[in-house]
């Protein structure tokens, strides 16, 4: 496939609905306004506030606590059939729990519901991405079983409330970051780099979890609302080095997202049966009694098997994988379990996060795999986008978005079932442990103003030019002003 070789427009298929998307701690602020309790990632940034690259946090950050109607007015002028959001725990339920429902919480997102509707636009709210309550967290977080009830609790609710004007849930966003970065290493909160351990606990619960969910909303939502209910996963493409290499992988595919895709996806559900040998033969080696990959019941891999009405999927990047045991990994762990060795080539052009290059034929690749390990599911693109240091001349991201669009009709040509794509991200916001100095926004964000400033990047423009035609193009000249609703 040469893609990127292709001139002149082409047509996208009607129906594919387009988006953009966001999350509570990246842009909300509010930290405590009106009753709203601390998560994890206002503790941790409270604590150690030079923890992210530039000891900023986000308290403040968009201010979108009060800077709902200008989102709702970016969505508009770009002309989004839906917007993809995430609730923040915290602010519905200050206690953790459903004892006290804190009204001012529900208010802010009916308001921006009830503004969004009012449009045509439709929302898509992600119920968890990543700003677990800190009394939660204090409890041991995910990895703690009795959060399958926690979580439960906390998703009745949203859909009490929320459920007549919502059509489309995401339970959890990108399980490996919330486990593997979050309990297996120190790159988000609560940094526990428990190795080898707590990832894996996590990942059991956070399963059964995200089942719990989506049969709450199947048996006491569904029919009378009736929309729909699905999981996103973070998935890179791993390309083999060279053809020895092919195995390791598919190895690391497996690990990486197989390892939540597989007990909701496949036929047999349950862990890939690839990764529960290794680790338990790892396990065994190491002395310990038991696997440290918990074992999901028989009744648990029912439970999570087919809860998904629709694949969502977070993609950015490829790396090439080879054969190489490297002697960086602390054993045990997960990437010591896994072996082999992951890098990016210095040919793949960059963008300002380290992790992210731009490799269209990947995305191809990921869609093609997703398409034949899984019966084709109905995928739903939940985040796909490229970072700057700012400037509203963004003609990197541009070029990023078409060849990466280009690439997903390639598999759309060829049977993949895609509903729906969403840019990461609507506008700039807080990037997790880099705080914000990557930026990821088809607006660019004044931080130095009150308001947070929101101003069209070029990226914009032509995202906007994108969903009117129904078409991609490698030369797009838009003019950088007059921003307009249609
Ligand atoms: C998404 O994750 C998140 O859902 C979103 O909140 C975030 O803003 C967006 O990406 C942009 O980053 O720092 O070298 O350890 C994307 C998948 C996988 C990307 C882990 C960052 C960390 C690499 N992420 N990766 S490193």
């Amino acid at each position: 496939k040469t893609i990127q070789d292709r001139h002149g427009p082409r047509k996208i298929p009607d129906g594919l609905m387009f988006g953009a998307a966001t999350a509570s701690y990246q842009i909300e602020g509010g930290w405590d306004a009106d009753g709203k309790t601390e998560n994890i990632w206002d503790y941790m940034t409270h604590k150690n506030p030079c923890v992210t690259d530039d000891c900023l946090n986000g308290d403040i950050a968009n201010d979108s606590y009060n800077q709902y109607k200008r989102d709702v007015e970016m969505m508009r002028e770009l002309g989004l059939d839906f917007y993809r959001f995430s609730l923040s725990w915290t602010r519905i339920l200050p206690s953790s729990f459903p004892d006290k429902i804190n009204e001012a919480g529900i208010q802010y997102y009916n308001n921006l519901i009830d503004e969004m509707l009012r449009y045509n636009i439709e929302p898509m709210i992600t119920l968890y991405h990543w700003d677990l309550p800190q009394k939660l967290q204090e409890m041991g977080g995910w990895t703690n079983p009795h959060i399958v009830n926690w979580f439960a609790d906390y998703a009745r609710v949203v859909f009490e409330h929320f459920g007549d004007r919502v059509k489309y849930w995401i339970t959890m966003n990108e399980p490996r970051e919330i486990c593997y970065q979050g309990y297996g290493d120190v790159t988000k909160a609560p940094k526990l780099n428990i190795k080898g351990f707590a990832e894996y606990l996590c990942a059991k619960n956070l399963l059964v979890a995200h089942a719990n969910a989506y049969h709450i909303y199947n048996n006491e939502f569904k029919a009378k609302f009736g929309g729909v209910i699905g999981i996103t996963v973070s998935a890179h493409w791993y390309e083999p080095e060279t053809e020895n290499d092919s195995e390791i992988a598919d190895q690391t595919m497996q690990f990486e997202w197989g390892q939540y895709l597989h007990p909701i996806f496949s036929e047999s559900g349950d862990f890939p049966v690839s990764m529960k040998e290794k680790i338990a033969t790892k396990s065994a080696a190491q002395s310990f009694a038991r696997s440290r990959l918990p074992e999901f019941t028989a009744d648990e891999v029912a439970l999570v098997k087919g809860s998904s009405d629709f694949l969502g999927l977070n993609h950015y990047t490829t790396y090439l994988v080879n054969n190489k045991t490297s002697d960086i990994n602390s054993v045990p762990s997960y990437y010591d379990d896994l072996g082999g060795t992951r890098y990016q080539s210095e040919d793949w052009k960059a963008a300002a996060s380290i992790w992210l290059k731009e490799v269209p034929s990947g995305f191809y690749n990921l869609l093609t795999r997703l398409r034949n390990l899984y019966n084709n599911p109905t995928i739903m693109i939940t985040e796909n986008g490229f970072s700057t240091r700012g400037g509203l001349e963004d003609d990197d991201r541009i070029d990023y978005y078409v060849s990466y669009l280009d690439a997903m009709l390639d598999a759309i040509d060829e049977g993949s079932n895609i509903a729906a794509y969403a840019a990461w991200s609507l506008m700039d916001n807080f990037e997790w442990m880099r705080g914000y100095t990557e930026r990821f926004g088809l607006y660019e964000v004044d931080y130095k103003s009150p308001q947070r400033t929101r101003t069209p990047r070029k990226s914009a423009y032509v995202y906007k030019q994108i969903i009117r035609a129904r078409e991609i193009d490698y030369h797009y000249k838009p003019q950088m002003t007059g921003m307009t609703i249609d």
